[in-house]
């Protein structure tokens, strides 16, 4: 049994980002390998999703983010970044980050992989609308959200945030004015500068 983690990660993967976050934070060691997600045959015996975020952790794997982080968070010597006072609403929280990522990385898909014609206007709105509700409601949560000490949903919102602006539009802000400045605030740090979305692969 090897004694190593391996992360495989995407270039621009939201998801994937949110692991690496966590790792940096958490200080732990790990081997990055950015890959081409559609040339990756070899990760269909780890994860028959063939998805990034993947983490080959001592020989085994572990797949989602979401697991990924948990594990990072328990191996880590650090405490732990789910507050136990809030623990469920940080966990829905992060789901609701999901679901934006989710819906973002479809519409990127919709309108970039798909020729105009043939692209679903319907589905595109419904994607933006889901994005949109979900950050106004993460924004009337922002007290709950906000302390000095970082926590996962704040990873995952500022994740899920950065990847609207990348990929959709930047005027969630204009609605959203604590969590623009919030992550105004976040996005100075080098976890943040150190994980920007890089060159994404073609859709195949
Ligand atoms: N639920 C998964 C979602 C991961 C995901 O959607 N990854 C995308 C990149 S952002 C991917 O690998 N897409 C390639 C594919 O599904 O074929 C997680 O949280 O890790």
């Amino acid at each position: 049994m090897s004694n190593e983690l391996i992360f495989y990660n995407g270039p621009t993967s939201p998801f994937g980002r949110k692991c690496k976050i966590v790792a940096l934070i958490l200080k732990i060691e790990h081997k990055e390998e950015k890959i081409n997600i559609y040339k990756s045959k070899f990760l269909d015996e780890h994860n028959p999703l063939r998805q990034v975020p993947t983490l080959i952790a001592n020989g085994k794997t572990i797949s989602d983010s979401d697991n990924i982080c948990l594990y990072l968070d328990e191996i880590s010597s650090f405490d732990s970044i789910y507050p136990k006072e809030r623990y469920w609403d940080c966990m829905t929280i992060i789901s609701v980050t999901n679901g934006i990522m989710e819906n973002a990385v479809n519409r990127y898909i919709e309108m970039s992989a798909i020729s105009e014609d043939e692209q679903r206007k319907k589905a595109i709105d419904r994607y933006e609308k889901k994005i949109l509700r979900s950050i106004d409601w993460i924004e009337n949560k922002f007290d709950e959200l906000y302390s000095d000490k970082i926590t996962m949903d704040q990873i995952a919102v500022a994740c899920a945030l950065d990847y609207t602006s990348f990929r959709f539009t930047k005027d969630w802000g204009n609605e959203n004015p604590k969590l623009k400045a919030w992550l105004k605030n976040i996005s100075k740090n080098d976890f943040m500068i150190d994980t920007k979305p890089g060159e994404s692969f073609k859709y195949e």
